[in-house]
Parts: structure tokens; C-alpha cells; sequence
């Protein structure tokens, strides 16, 4: 057995320690920008301070892993995006993601995992195939995972919510060799299973999408995901512009790691 493929199995027993985990997803100063920050959440630190002990893991972009390491460094793995875009690109080039970074950038900081955006149907399929493949064989050479963030986006899409267009995003996913998926929920515990089945064991991961009306109603969908059989979950904005970032990642963890019902979760993060 190559090195590499010990390294993968490693890094991923750390990042799914039970075979589940949440991820703290906080990339989106470059993907939305600051109005996606209010109040103490424009900071960095304090946010990655409140949650790098309650979650399995963090997904940064490389320069915010470097400018934070104090808070994440020795607590918690971390995932690093190679992949990004802004939202000030103009409207038709908003379906392709640019590299925000190398894998050795990765490597040096001490990661875990790589993870690239793929966002299958866009016009620009061919250049993000071309960037992930180059991601995944610098990938394989270092023993990391590399996670997918497997977004159906593009004309010929309707709805990228739609459970057969998510399926087909998973099955290239995993064509395409991603150690760990993360893609949309499709409304329902039984379509999500249909997702999760097309995934022939590679670990599936629901992305959490704008903040829900309240943290139950995002704890049913999170529930939702566990009972389809998902290995847990990578969320943003659901923990970070919750009014206790803190609290909701524990209830969330609750919910994926312990069973909890959303309604027993709720209250941890009520405490
Ligand atoms: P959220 O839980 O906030 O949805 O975070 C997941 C994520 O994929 C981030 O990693 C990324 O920055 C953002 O959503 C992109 O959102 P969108 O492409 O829907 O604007």
C-alpha cells in the first residue's frame, strides 16, 4: 500500500471521527463578501474562536488559515479551498470558480484536506474539471482527501435543488475521484437518500445554504439529511449569523453525532 494512500485514510478517520462530522464552512468573504459579516462575526478570530471546539472541522481559503492559525492551530482539523470567485464578476462568468491557491499552499499549512467547487453544467465545466483534476492529482501525491463541493449549477439546469440533477452531480463527483461530498439538500429525507445511494459509500455531506427562518426548522433539515444516511453536514451561515454561533454548532453537533431530535438540540443551544 503507497504512502498516499495511507495519508488519505488518515487525515479522513481525523476529519470523521465516527464516521460523521460537521464542518465549519467560512469562506465567504471572498464569495459573497462582507455583507454576508454583521456585528462581531466581521471578525475572523472571534467567530473561529466560539466554534473551533465544538466542530469536527473548519474550510478556510488559504489566507484566512494563515491569518487565524493561532485560533484553529493544534484544536481542530482544517480543510483548505483551493477554488473561489467573487460576486463582483460579471453575471455570465459567475459559473466558474478560479484557483485561490496550490496544494502545496495546503500541505504547508498543515491541513487535513484539500476541497474544490465543481460546478457541474456550467458553461465553464471544462476549466473547473481541468482545475480539479489538477487539485486531485497533487492531492493523491500528498496522501490528502479532496473534498467536493459538488454544485449543479448552469442554463440547462432548472432547479439545482432537483434530486435527479443532485444525483447526477453526486455520481460525478465520485467519478471524478472526491474523497468526501458536499452538496444540496433536496427537500426531503426520502429524495436525499436517493443521493446519498448514488454515492456508493463516498461520504456525502449536505451544505448547509442561506440562514433558515429559525435554527429548528435548519435542524430538521439537518436531521433529515442523518436519517438519508449523510455523514453530516458543512455549514456557514446557519452557525455563523446565528445570534449564538456557539450554540447552534452544538445543537447541529448534537443532532448528527448523538441522534438528538431537533427539539432536544434546540435546547443546547438555548443554554
Ligand atoms: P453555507 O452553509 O453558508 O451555505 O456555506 C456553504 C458554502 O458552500 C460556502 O462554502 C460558500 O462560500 C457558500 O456556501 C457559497 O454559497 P452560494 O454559492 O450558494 O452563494
Amino acid at each position: 500500500m503507497g504512502y498516499g494512500y495511507i495519508g488519505k485514510k488518515v487525515r479522513l478517520q481525523r476529519i470523521l471521527r465516527d464516521a460523521k462530522a460537521v464542518i465549519f464552512a467560512f469562506d465567504h468573504g471572498v464569495e459573497h463578501g462582507p455583507a454576508d459579516f454583521s456585528g462581531e462575526t466581521i471578525d475572523p478570530r472571534k467567530i473561529l474562536s466560539k466554534v473551533v471546539d465544538v466542530v469536527d472541522a473548519i474550510m478556510l481559503l488559504p489566507g484566512m488559515a494563515s491569518l487565524t492559525h493561532e485560533v484553529w492551530a493544534g484544536k481542530i482539523p482544517l480543510i483548505v479551498k483551493v477554488t473561489s470567485k467573487t460576486s463582483l464578476r460579471p453575471e455570465q462568468e459567475k459559473l466558474l470558480q478560479s484557483p485561490f491557491g496550490f496544494v502545496e499552499d495546503v500541505v504547508a499549512l498543515g491541513a487535513e484536506a484539500v476541497a474544490a467547487t465543481v460546478y457541474w453544467g456550467s458553461n465553464f465545466e471544462d476549466q473547473m474539471l481541468k482545475m480539479w483534476f489538477e487539485v486531485k492529482r497533487e492531492a493523491e501525491r500528498y496522501g490528502l482527501p479532496a473534498l467536493q463541493l459538488s454544485y449543479p449549477r448552469g442554463p440547462a439546469i432548472k432547479n439545482m435543488y432537483d434530486v435527479e440533477v443532485v444525483r447526477y452531480g453526486v455520481r460525478a463527483a465520485i467519478e471524478s475521484g472526491a474523497d468526501l461530498i458536499k452538496t444540496y439538500y433536496t427537500g426531503s429525507t426520502e429524495s436525499f437518500r436517493r443521493v446519498v445511494e448514488v454515492a456508493a459509500g463516498v461520504p456525502v455531506l449536505m451544505s448547509g445554504g442561506a440562514k433558515a427562518k429559525t435554527l429548528l426548522d435548519f435542524l430538521y433539515v439537518v436531521k433529515s439529511v442523518m436519517d438519508a444516511g449523510a455523514q453530516g453536514v458543512v455549514v456557514g451561515r446557519n452557525i455563523f449569523q446565528h445570534e449564538n454561533p456557539r450554540g447552534a454548532a452544538k445543537a447541529i453537533m448534537a443532532v448528527v453525532h448523538e441522534g438528538y431530535s431537533p427539539e432536544e438540540a434546540l435546547k443546547m443551544a438555548e443554554q
